[in-house]
């Protein structure tokens, strides 16, 4: 049974154009198991953890604050190599890079309004993971046994 698991979270954008079924839908279909998911109107503070990477970047102010613009669609998938291919399933970061087929590559132009975020790392999926949802927020239901579900 596969427990890698990542965090995936519709953006403000994502929510207000009516694409969170859409995005779930695509990791349902792929086979993935969505373990947990809440709207959340998030914090200045919170996003400045959750992006404490980008600190130094120029976009930083902007990207926090359209990250606070609205509630996002917080999600945790779990399933084999889960974190890799969610990425593969939302596309290239910037849009213009993003292939037809994944998520950006069908639904957005811009870099600074690209509809989703996805972890980069199983380590990085955990930290997100407990900031998101905290200690309890991985822990998954047990599906039916079924050889083509993961
Ligand atoms: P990803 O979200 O694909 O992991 P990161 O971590 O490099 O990409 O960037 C985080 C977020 O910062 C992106 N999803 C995007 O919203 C924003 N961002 C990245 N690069 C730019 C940029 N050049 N201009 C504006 N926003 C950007």
């Amino acid at each position: 049974m596969a427990t890698e698991q990542t965090f995936i979270m519709v953006k403000p954008d994502g929510v207000q154009r009516g694409l969170v079924g859409e995005i779930v839908g695509r990791f349902e279909k792929r086979g993935y198991q969505l373990v947990n998911a809440k709207m959340v109107h998030a914090s200045q503070e919170h996003l400045e953890q959750h992006y404490a990477d980008l600190k130094g970047k120029p976009f930083f102010p902007g990207l926090i604050k359209y990250m606070a613009s609205g509630p996002v669609f917080a999600t945790v998938w779990q399933g084999k190599d889960v974190v890799k291919q969610g990425r593969a399933l939302l596309g290239a970061t910037n849009p213009l890079a993003s292939a037809p087929g994944t998520i950006r590559g069908d639904f957005a132009i811009d870099v600074g309004r690209n509809i989703c975020h996805g972890s980069d790392s199983v380590e990085s999926a955990k930290k997100e993971i407990s900031l998101w949802f905290g200690q309890d927020g991985s822990i998954p239901y047990k599906r039916a046994v079924d050889a083509w579900i993961y």
